[in-house]
């Protein structure tokens, strides 16, 4: 089993410098595999979001003509690749902390931490590509006139970031924003913060110009709202609850501010009669219990055909029932707790409010009995659910996973577009036509056929409908922190 290690104590991240917060607030670190606490971090508030502000904004203002977003594409994308070079140096130091921070087993944040290298890469390679791509000449159907097009970046940006994914959430959102040449400030998750805040000292480490990242600790209500509600940070970009999605829109609408919101889902995976069994039953356990559960575009709600259902959900229950739930810090293990003591209790009353409406708990649904400490909830499977429920329609965000069987393909297109949320959708059949009318049915922003999850920093990842508007990664990514400018040139000697 790997060692914990000590979680380093950190302060704000301001302009370049460590800085205590203005009040003095810290907010105690929970182990969710031990329920101990291990550390503490700042707890921002309005005062520190100010400093923050104030030096982005000063950071874009700097040295005019030289600075970070009127310098060439090609001078950002040195830092970035220095950020990737560096975090590939520390990740087996940065995976361990992101286990014991957010309970996700350590193979899955080794994974996670050579993907936030890998995004800092590809944004260094789009940053540059930026420099070819200005004055993009844009034809006229008028030869008196020539046009082009200017791409600038936003300004000051606010990022904010939940728990689950801790610093890839935040590099999705960092790299493209200081590949556009914005300045940022960060604010992650008060659950989940440890790698974001050594994020800075890499920052700080490879010389980052100071104000260009600032990262700011805390409290939702007391370090995120006075970002989005701050008239000099011109966009914000947002990942998480529907709830707080909302409230966030709502606060940027006065000022006319532009955000991007991704904001979670209920996404279906349907299984037809055609499929290899055992992969699509992998398929489908790694597409809902990978990373505990908590990921935004979980595929919960399994579709199967009702000639394969109850073959199909004999197997998986056997192979749930050999997922190693344990330390996530110990080797092989592929289920850890959830992030904390509330979510922890959410999904228990997801799970029995379930039961309550008449539904069966087809295997899991409590604590395991072996683990007395933590966070933990066994894989749990749900059936005889009807769509009116709740475990039907609400996002859980832990190892929950809902089935119902299906008849006809239009039937398993209805259940799946039957939810408010429009983030991921997965397909598993050999019949490929199938799976691209399907696909084109789905009412969702990302589409996997025969898989489930696997996510590229080249795609683009967003939703429709409550789970969100705006396209991350790729290079939708970048032009989230980009704004347009049309330039038209009269060009005529001759009197218009
Ligand atoms: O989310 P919040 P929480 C879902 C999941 C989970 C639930 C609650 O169902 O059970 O949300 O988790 C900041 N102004 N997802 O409470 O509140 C907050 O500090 C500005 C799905 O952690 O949305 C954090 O940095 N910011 C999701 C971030 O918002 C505010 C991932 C997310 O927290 C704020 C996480 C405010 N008023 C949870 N209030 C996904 N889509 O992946 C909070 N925050």
């Amino acid at each position: 089993m790997a060692m914990a290690i000590p979680i380093p104590s950190r302060q704000l991240f301001i302009n370049g410098e460590w800085r205590e917060p203005v009040l003095k607030k810290r907010i105690p670190i929970v182990n969710p595999t031990t329920e101990e606490i291990v550390g503490d971090i700042p707890a921002a508030t309005a005062e520190d979001v100010e400093l923050a502000v104030d030096a982005a904004r000063q950071a874009l203002s700097r040295n005019k003509g030289k600075d970070w977003s009127s310098a060439s594409g090609a001078f950002r994308a040195k830092y970035l690749r220095a950020i990737a070079a560096k975090i590939t140096e520390r990740k087996s130091e940065l995976a361990n902390l992101e286990t014991i921070d957010c309970g996700k087993p350590l193979e899955e944040a080794v994974w996670d931490i050579d993907d936030v290298a890998g995004c800092f890469e590809y944004y260094a390679d789009l940053a540059e590509g930026l420099d070819a791509k200005q004055k993009a000449p844009v034809s006229l159907p008028m030869e008196n006139f020539k046009s082009y097009v200017l791409k600038e970046p936003i300004g000051v940006v606010g990022l904010i970031t939940p728990w689950n994914y801790p610093l890839l959430m935040a590099t999705w959102k960092v790299a493209p924003a200081l590949a556009a040449g914005c300045a940022a400030i960060l604010k992650p998750s008060e659950l989940a913060s440890v790698t974001c805040l050594e994020l800075a000292e890499v920052c700080r480490e490879v010389g980052l110009p100071p104000g260009i990242l600032n990262i700011v600790t805390g409290l939702g209500p007391e370090a995120g709202a006075p970002l989005v509600s701050h008239p000099h940070v011109d966009k914000i970009a947002f990942t998480g609850s529907n709830a707080t999605g909302i409230r966030i829109m709502a606060a940027a609408a006065p000022m006319v501010k532009p955000v991007s919101l991704e904001l979670g889902g209920k996404s279906p995976i349907i299984v037809f009669e055609d499929v290899d069994l055992d992969k699509a039953v992998e398929w489908t356990i790694f597409g809902c219990f990978w990373t505990n559960g908590q990921i935004c575009s979980a595929t919960s709600r399994l579709l199967v055909h009702e000639s394969i259902a109850a073959e199909f959900l004999e197997r998986m229950v056997k192979w749930i029932k050999n997922i190693k739930i344990s330390d996530p810090l110990e080797e092989g293990c592929r289920l850890g707790p959830v992030v904390s003591g509330g979510q922890y209790e959410k999904v228990l009353k997801f799970i029995s409010n379930a039961k309550s409406e008449g539904a069966t708990i087809l295997c899991g649904g409590a604590r395991p009995e072996h683990l007395k400490k933590g966070f933990f909830v066994e894989p749990t499977v749900i059936t005889d659910i009807a769509t009116s429920m709740q475990i039907w329609r609400e996002e859980v965000f832990g190892p929950v996973l809902c089935v119902k069987a299906f008849s006809t393909e239009d039937e398993a297109i209805e259940l799946a577009n039957d939810t408010r949320y429009g983030l991921g959708a997965a397909v598993i059949s050999k019949d490929l036509e199938r799976c691209d009318r399907v696909s084109k049915a789905f009412q969702a922003g990302i589409v996997w056929i025969n898989c489930s999850q696997p996510c590229f920093s080249q795609a683009p990842w967003g939703g429709k409908k409550h789970s969100g508007f705006g396209r991350e990664l790729g290079e939708w990514g970048l032009d989230n922190y980009l704004s347009v400018k049309q330039v038209t040139q009269y060009v005529s000697d001759e009197p218009w």
